[in-house]
């Protein structure tokens, strides 16, 4: 049963006329089984469900307080009010917060913004963690899941640490879409992040997706194959079988980049390293070392293997960032 008739409830009566200072934390996500294509845009409701793991301390910790006017920043610069980022912040806050006062919102990521990995998920999770409790609204976690979803997709995964499982829904409303933390832990799991270009992307996330769904044949095939990987993952989390999960996540990155690469035109994020990193990590899995790899809307890499195998995958790539997704506080706690 879906809780989605309290939720509505707990969603509706949400006070936004006063506002205390609040702050919050929420981690950035990576999708072992990824999201990819929307049945409806406007409240981002997928075709599919997706997985992820959240990456410990790197995310985005957001403060809201009241003050004269609105205003925004981000790393402790002003953000210009006409830029798309602001513009996209404030039409959120707008309706996730209907008739509020003026607030000044300040963001600073954790997750390295060079490395090209800032994501809005850990931007939209930690600000809505930090409007409920500026307003006192002491939400369920999946109802603020629901409103996180609303400004970016996968920050609907970014409410937990660990595996967070996103079911697709089937209400229009889209109040049974949103994240659910799995119970599994597996301490020794770890994920690298490795970049492969850092230069600023041509087509942003949003639009690839939007365009593959529009232009690419084998988009068809899509949810079929995310079905199986999304039921392997969880009986690979299970048993905590890194050959498993890496399989599996490695298939779900390499069957989204093709359906990309069959979009007209063509959607091509891999840059000649990305190609080269790829190869390098075939490689040393067929040397025996269990490394495996998984890649978003971009042309960067992100390596999964267990802590045994660190310093063997630090010492092949050592411009690896490792994360230990385990580290970290619980979103939203202090
Ligand atoms: C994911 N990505 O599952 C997939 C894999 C990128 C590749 O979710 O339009 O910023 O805000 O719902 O969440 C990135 O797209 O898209 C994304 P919107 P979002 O992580």
């Amino acid at each position: 049963m879906s809780a989605s008739p309290s939720l509505a409830s707990a969603l509706a009566g949400r006070s936004c006329a006063e506002a205390r200072a609040a702050t919050a934390f929420a981690p950035a996500n990576i999708a072992l089984v990824k999201y990819w294509g929307k049945r409806e845009a406007r409240l981002n409701l997928p075709r599919t469900g997706s997985l992820s793991l959240s990456l410990g301390t790197l995310g985005t910790t957001t403060s809201v307080e009241p003050a004269a006017q609105d205003s925004l920043a981000l790393g402790g610069e002003p953000v210009d009010p006409a830029s798309g980022f602001a513009k996209r912040l404030w039409a959120f806050v707008d309706e996730a917060a209907p008739g509020r006062p003026p607030l000044a919102v300040a963001t600073e990521n954790t997750i390295p913004t060079a490395a090209g990995l800032a994501s809005s998920a850990s931007g939209f999770a930690a600000l809505v963690l930090a409007l409920d409790r500026a307003f006192g609204w002491r939400l369920p976690r999946a109802a603020l899941s629901v409103l996180a979803r609303q400004g970016s997709g996968s920050a609907c995964r970014s409410l937990w640490r660990g595996f967070v499982a996103w079911r697709a829904g089937t209400r229009d409303d889209g109040l049974d879409s949103h994240g659910e933390p799995l119970e599994a832990r597996w301490p020794e799991l770890r994920i690298g992040l490795l970049l492969a270009d850092t230069g600023p992307k041509a087509v942003g996330s949003r639009e690839a997706m939007n365009h593959t769904v529009a232009t690419s044949p084998l988009y068809a095939a899509w949810p079929a194959a995310v079905e199986g990987h999304l039921r392997e993952i969880r009986s690979a989390i299970a048993a905590q079988d890194v050959h498993h999960l890496g399989r599996v996540a490695e298939a779900s990155a390499l069957t989204m980049h093709a359906t990309m690469l069959a979009a007209d035109p063509a959607v091509v994020y891999w840059r000649p390293e990305s190609v080269r990193l790829i190869h390098e990590v075939r490689r040393l899995r067929e040397d025996g070392l269990p490394v495996y790899l998984t890649m978003d809307a971009g042309p960067n890499l992100k390596l999964l293997y267990e802590a045994a195998s660190e310093p063997a995958v630090q010492s092949a790539f050592p411009g690896l960032t490792p994360v230990d997704p385990w580290s970290g506080p619980e979103p939203g706690e202090d």
